[in-house]
């Protein structure tokens, strides 16, 4: 992918042609049954050429404008070379977000996936590995950070650059059907990939990385455009980069009718932190919040 100068023009990468199709990508035909039941069984799936150029190149501008304030990002394994950043919640924000999930297909996609017509927003977030190097996701599930549950939900990661496989986030199969474990501590995963977040009420998340044989794990190599679709429940990690790669990875999360709000241990703020959520909701009620707008049927919110 080329670059886009301070005017703002693009400029094509060395051998890049300009050949985009002029016509929005035909992706219902992508969303097929299969493609259903790999999801509801795998908690992950794959699906080729679902994005046009076009919204990368709008995600590569939402990209830029978060990167003027890389003070405001998180930072794994901080003060080494394995340094990466994550940037969270950017729609409230960053006009580019909220076109995105106005205008592209991604609402409808996660939709048509996971089949509810109506959608709601609940987070979007920037992986940044720039530099070569950068570490290893740590493997986890998103579930126990977030006080949410249920089937309908899907986060749709989306990369700028090409990856090769093993520069590709990984995913157990099947695990969003089992175990949900704790999180793992962010501030410390210089020192201990798996301290507990919370600590008590959730097992231990296992040592995936040094059993890799037990565990049916899934990659692929990716183009952008490519789009991988993951329930918040399947354990996923890794990913580092090689010496001259670069992934600027954006994660969009939405869900649909049958997500409810769902208890998460005191002991911590559920990630990111919404403060009044656990105010306005019981557990089991449907996950309705000011900071969760409709985006399905267009209009509704
Ligand atoms: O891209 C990554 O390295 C992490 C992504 C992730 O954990 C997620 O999308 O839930």
């Amino acid at each position: 992918m080329g670059t886009i100068d301070p005017l703002g023009y693009y400029r094509l990468a060395p051998g890049e042609q300009q050949i985009t199709p002029d016509q929005e990508i035909d992706w219902q035909r992508l969303i097929t049954p299969e493609a259903r039941q790999t999801f509801a069984e795998d908690g992950v799936v794959l699906i080729k050429q679902a994005l046009h150029p076009e919204w990368l190149q709008l995600i590569d501008m939402a990209y830029q404008r978060v990167m003027l304030t890389p003070e405001t990002m998180a930072r794994f394994f901080q003060g080494t070379p394995e340094e990466f950043l994550e940037s969270v919640h950017n729609y409230p924000n960053v006009p580019e977000i909220r076109q995105l999930l106005a205008e592209s297909p991604i609402a409808d996609i996660i939709g048509s996936l996971i089949e509810s017509e109506n959608i709601w927003y609940f987070l979007d977030e920037f992986f940044i590995k720039e530099g070569g190097n950068c570490g290893p996701t740590p493997w986890h599930q998103d579930l126990p950070y977030w006080p949410i549950q249920g089937r309908q939900f899907a986060s749709m990661w989306i990369n700028l650059d090409p990856l090769p496989k093993q520069e590709c986030l990984e995913f157990v199969r099947g695990s969003h059907l089992n175990t949900v474990y704790d999180g793992f501590l962010p501030s410390i995963v210089n020192d201990d990939m798996r301290h507990p977040y919370f600590g008590g009420e959730m097992p231990q998340l296992p040592d995936i990385e040094s059993e890799r044989a037990k565990w049916d794990i899934v990659s692929w190599t990716i183009e952008p455009g490519d789009v991988v679709l993951l329930h918040p429940g399947v354990l996923h990690g890794g990913g580092p980069t090689g010496d001259n790669s670069r992934r600027r990875t954006l994660t969009v999360r939405c869900y649909g009718d049958d997500v409810v709000y769902a208890h998460r241990p005191r002991s911590m703020p559920t990630a990111p932190q919404r403060p009044g959520l656990g105010l306005s909701l019981n557990a089991g009620d449907p996950l309705r919040h000011s900071t969760c707008p409709q985006l399905r049927p267009k209009g509704a919110g």
